[in-house]
């Protein structure tokens, strides 16, 4: 056989095939081609490859471009297995998809961001590239949730083209390993292939200093999507949980967001393992885990340096404070205990006690807040949406009643006309109160009206 690949080893896909060259242990001749010297613009070579592309195989009298391509014929040609590119038309199947999913979309939105800058002069990385890089690489994330590789439990030529291109796009926009866990962990795997140092390691070090010597700008907005978005592990039918994404709601926090089953599904191994209360809402910012909601808007509110909502002067602290402990002793254990009684236990009937109790805080509230917008004044403070996210699951109970309790009547409204409000709170509040109605098997409003 005589074998011949153009290539430069700063080039993403030429890592790819130099991968599966080195996985099939066949002998290839290297030709180097020098990109800045524009050597893959002459006339040779233009007659070789019309498209002027590496990597570029030769097979005696047979040319082909295209990494994927090369790689699945290579496979096909010379492998003693199929393993790398299965024969099974469904597993096929599977493999081609992946490498479309990395020629189309990573790859694609990758040389959206390279090509400006290695060619265009470009010093900043447009956002909108930037975030479209990320969705794609958020959606290599959630298959690799469930796969070990990229087509599954074996080593495939898609896992070559995707490690060549993840491994580049970090080199430009460097990736959190809290936000891409699963990437991490398979690149790893790809890192510890014997052959991965020389075929992968050595260009994408040569390819990291050319993007380090572009000397990129980086912008906030674009620092703020490589940063780790924290993973908030919440229910939103869990007031507690509504008030963190209200909070995040408020001061534009971008939170990964892990939905955990409620109400006699299994516990989630995941939850618990980082909490083992495994109550939601849970935050896991790196490796800080932090949960209870008043701990976590305080916590996120300082990471964002909001102080507004959660003022750091003395008093106006100890006020908000004050209120997020009357919602976490008083308002949520009184709330909580009936949507408990119906939704878990199947009650149907909620005794006057418990609905006494609900109006009894209501009254509290309707004093707090008479000359007041707000709990502790003028301003919003996360105290406010941890007290309104559990009195807004009050109302699926008792709804407030305007005469009796106007100062609470026109926070709640306030507090409504919040331009996160509906999205946060509204939505999954809407969900528990379905979810009540269903279980008490009749529309509920009536029964519990004072
Ligand atoms: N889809 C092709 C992309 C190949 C490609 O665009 N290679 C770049 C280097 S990363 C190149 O040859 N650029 C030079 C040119 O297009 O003129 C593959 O997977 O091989």
């Amino acid at each position: 056989m005589s074998l011949k690949l153009y290539y430069t080893s700063v080039s993403p896909p030429c890592r790819a095939s130099l991968l599966t060259i080195n996985a099939l242990g066949i002998d290839v001749e290297l030709v180097p081609i020098n990109l800045s010297a524009q050597e893959h613009l002459t006339t040779e070579f233009l007659q070789l490859n019309p498209f002027h592309t590496v990597p570029t195989l030769q097979d005696g009298s047979f040319t082909l471009c295209d990494s994927h391509a090369i790689n699945a014929y290579l496979v096909e040609k010379y492998a003693t297995d199929d393993s790398l590119y299965p024969k099974d038309l469904q597993q096929k199947a599977i493999v081609s998809q992946r490498l479309h999913f990395d020629s189309n979309v990573l790859s694609a939105r990758l040389s959206a961001i390279t090509g400006p800058i290695l060619r265009g002069g470009a010093k900043t990385v447009a956002k909108d590239k930037a975030d479209a890089l990320l969705q794609g690489l958020t959606l290599l994330e959630t298959i690799l949730e469930t796969n070990k590789y990229a087509c599954g439990d074996k080593l495939t030529i898609a896992d070559f083209s995707l490690v060549t291109t993840v491994s580049s796009a970090n080199a430009v926009l460097p990736l959190a390993s809290n936000r891409f866990p699963k990437i991490f962990d398979w690149w790893n795997r790809l890192e510890a292939l014997p052959f991965y140092k020389e075929a992968n390691q050595e260009g994408l070090d040569a390819f990291t200093n050319l993007i380090k010597s572009k000397n990129i700008v980086r912008q906030n907005s674009t620092t703020a999507l490589r940063q780790a978005m924290a993973k908030l592990y919440y229910n939103d039918m869990s007031p507690q949980s509504r008030a963190v994404l209200m909070t995040a709601g408020a001061i534009g926090a971008r939170l990964h967001l892990q939905e955990v089953h409620l109400y006699g599904k299994d516990p989630d191994p995941q939850l618990l393992q980082i909490n083992p209360h495994h109550t939601v809402p849970t935050l896991l910012d790196g490796d800080f885990t932090i949960w209870d909601s008043h701990a976590i808007v305080g916590y996120l509110v300082g990471q964002h340096s909001s102080d507004e909502l959660y003022p750091k002067e003395t008093k106006p602290r100890a006020l908000v404070d004050q209120f997020l402990h009357f919602d976490s002793g008083v308002l949520f254990p009184r709330v909580n205990s009936i949507i408990d009684s119906i939704v878990v236990e199947n009650d149907k009937e909620i005794s006057t006690k418990r609905i006494s109790a609900i109006t009894e805080s209501y009254k509290f509230l309707d004093k707090f807040l008479q000359n007041k917008n707000y709990l502790i004044g003028p301003n919003l403070t996360v105290a406010d949406l941890c007290c309104v996210a559990t009195i807004s699951t009050a109302t699926i109970i008792t709804p407030i009643s305007t005469e009796k309790y106007p100062h609470l009547s026109t926070w709640y409204r306030t507090c409504k006309n919040l331009p996160f409000y509906e999205e946060t709170n509204g939505v999954g509040l809407n969900k528990l109160d379905a979810l009540v109605e269903l279980k008490l098997g009749r529309p509920r409003t009536k029964d519990f009206c004072e």
